[in-house]
């Protein structure tokens, strides 16, 4: 069972999932929202999905402003105000791309988009000038700051203590510096991505088998035993806190597939085996304009019955579970309350606006209390966690006041105590205490 490397930079804060303080000391309805602004500041958060890396992967992460420049967000954005096809925009080197996705949608266009908006916040917080014509000072900015340390600035600004990265282990550029043995560092962990293998096993199969896994295209022979030994191998290498996988809106389980047989007979025993939780993100509607790339996809309202058979057939594994349609939150919830294996977390990717953020926190909070997981970035370059996290305590800081204010009103006083309770909860142990043995809880529960 992988220890979850904790030893964070910042203040450490004791949690445990105990119960909250006794309610000495309750607050005023007008008291409560500057309380939970106030907590929400002061709590580190944990940042359960990410796309950025440990210092010693630094060559596949993404940061500074040209990265954040031609996000894919923007990159989407960038056809909808330019005359510029895709193909001409390729062309482009990412300097140049960066240098017209500025001009159109920050100088000549007011940028009002979440994701414009977000690369002004970023600059704003760095101290960098938003309403600049050019790039040229941002650049000069990032050029030799050392990565290192401006990667624990900008986690203090975004106010998180540790980040879950995604890890492939069939990426051609991340994959070597695993297994060269990359420094592991206290404020990131390793999540064992498996899109390769669950979701595209006939275009990667034989990278296995040059790896040495005798496995075959249509899982004949020791296929299965051989993925498992893979995924064995990698959790030694990466100890990962949980796996991860996304997957189509057509999702289904069981399902007598591919991606099925390998879910059911290698990915799930593996994750028991490891205790280890299994995240899955439902939705996706891939490349529906590959024109576009990395910004082609789309997304779909999923049949989460999917979900109900995984908890139903597999009450020992654990699921983080995410979905893209906003349709099918609101069954998420319910089927949270069906199964205490099942942890939703984040509103994801075209869910994170605040608009849809608010609606999912509100039916969540409604139907589960403080056991879920509200947020995570989902960041892809490094400085994004500094508006994500933001954007995400300024638009639930709200959202949780309320909740709170209707507890005063129905007659429960309130503390700063509580809060305190309730937002570490959600921003913190809700994720501790699931990668820790949830037998060692069971044994705990005093009865
Ligand atoms: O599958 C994923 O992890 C998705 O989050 C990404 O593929 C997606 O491109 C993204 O970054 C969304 O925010
Ligand atoms: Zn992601």
């Amino acid at each position: 069972m992988p220890s979850m490397r904790c030893d964070i930079l910042l203040p450490k804060v004791q949690h445990s999932m105990s119960s909250p303080p006794a309610n000495k000391g309750s607050l005023s309805a007008d008291e409560i929202g500057p309380a939970v602004s106030e907590e929400m500041q002061a709590v580190p958060f944990i940042d359960v999905h990410t796309h950025l890396f440990m210092p010693s992967l630094g060559k596949v992460g993404l940061w500074g402003i040209d990265e954040l420049v031609t996000y894919h967000y923007l990159e989407a954005e960038i056809f909808r105000f330019s005359p510029i096809t895709p193909n001409q925009y390729w062309a482009l080197t990412k300097r140049e791309q960066a240098d017209l996705i500025w001009r159109t949608l920050f100088v000549e266009n007011e940028p009002l988009s979440e994701a414009t908006r977000g690369v002004v916040a970023t600059m704003a917080a760095l101290g960098l000038d938003p309403s600049a014509s050019t790039l040229q000072e941002a650049r000069a900015y990032f050029e030799g700051r050392p990565l290192d340390r401006h990667i624990r600035h900008v986690f203090r600004l975004a106010g998180i203590s540790e980040a879950v990265m995604t890890n492939d282990p069939l990426d051609p550029a991340e994959a070597p510096l695993w297994e060269q043995g990359a420094a592991p560092d206290p404020q990131f962990h390793a999540a064992l991505r498996l899109d390769r293998i669950l979701n595209r096993w006939r275009e990667h199969w034989e990278a296995l088998v040059a790896k040495g896994y005798r496995v075959e295209r249509d899982l004949g022979g020791v296929t299965l035993s051989e993925v498992r030994r893979f995924i064995a191998d990698w959790c030694r290498r990466m100890n990962p806190v949980y796996m991860a996988c996304s997957l189509p809106d057509t999702f289904a389980f069981p399902e007598h597939s591919v991606r099925g047989r390998l879910l059911a007979e290698a990915v799930l025993p593996l994750c028991r085996e490891h205790d280890l939780p299994l995240s899955l993100m439902i939705g996706v509607r891939y490349q529906v304009n590959p024109a576009i790339r990395l910004a082609g996809d789309g997304s779909g309202k999923a049949d989460l019955r999917a979900v109900e058979h995984l908890c139903v057939q597999h009450p020992e594994n654990r699921f983080l579970i995410s979905v893209l349609s906003r349709e099918n939150q609101h069954e998420l919830c319910v089927y949270a309350r069906k199964f205490s294996s099942l942890l939703p977390f984040g509103c994801w990717w075209f869910l994170n606006n605040p608009s849809v953020v608010e609606e999912v926190t509100r039916e969540r909070i409604e139907m589960l209390g403080a056991s879920f997981i509200p947020q995570h970035s989902d960041a892809r370059v490094l400085e994004q966690v500094i508006y994500k996290w933001r954007n995400t305590r300024r638009t639930l800081a709200p959202i949780l006041s309320n909740a709170y204010r209707l507890l005063a009103e129905d007659g429960r006083p309130v503390t700063r105590a509580g809060i305190k309770h309730g937002i570490e909860r959600m921003f913190r142990t809700n994720f501790e205490g699931w990668l820790a043995p949830r037998k060692e809880h069971a044994s705990a529960v005093s009865i």
